[in-house]
């Protein structure tokens, strides 16, 4: 039956390209807003960060951080920052930074963690927290 073949051939081809695409998709999206390894998954995520504060922006602006973990934020401005939770993040504030200090701060809720600076408040970062 060569038309039932050629149709599952097809078929076949098709999920194969529908996976091919996921995949492509998930690699854009890794190469856009992560900073490496998996995009999601604990194999990715760290316990230890650093956040640099410099020209008013977050570097890296996201992380993949263990549940528990820290992240230092050091700002290298010579105009004071914060790292603020938003939209009910749960996590303690780093309040005033001012130029090259630091505050270590621990993220004990996990999800997505989002922040920003409470005197720029363009400026916007985010902890992505896994168990
Ligand atoms: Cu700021």
């Amino acid at each position: 039956m060569p038309m039932t073949r050629r149709l599952l051939l097809l078929s076949g081809l098709g999920s194969a390209l529908n996976v091919g695409i996921i995949l492509a998709l998930d690699r854009w999206r890794q190469a856009g807003s992560l900073t490496g390894g998996d995009p999601v998954g604990a194999t990715a995520a760290v316990s230890q960060a650093e956040v640099i504060i410099r020209g008013f922006q977050y570097l890296p602006a996201e992380v993949i951080l263990k549940r528990g973990g820290t992240v230092t934020f050091t700002n290298q401005d010579s105009t004071p920052h914060t790292a603020t939770p938003l939209d009910g993040a749960q996590f303690q504030g780093t309040g005033r930074l001012r130029r090259n200090e630091s505050k270590e701060v621990v993220f004990g809720v996990a999800g997505i963690q989002n922040y920003f600076c409470d005197i720029h408040p363009s400026m916007v970062g985010r902890i992505i927290v896994v168990e």
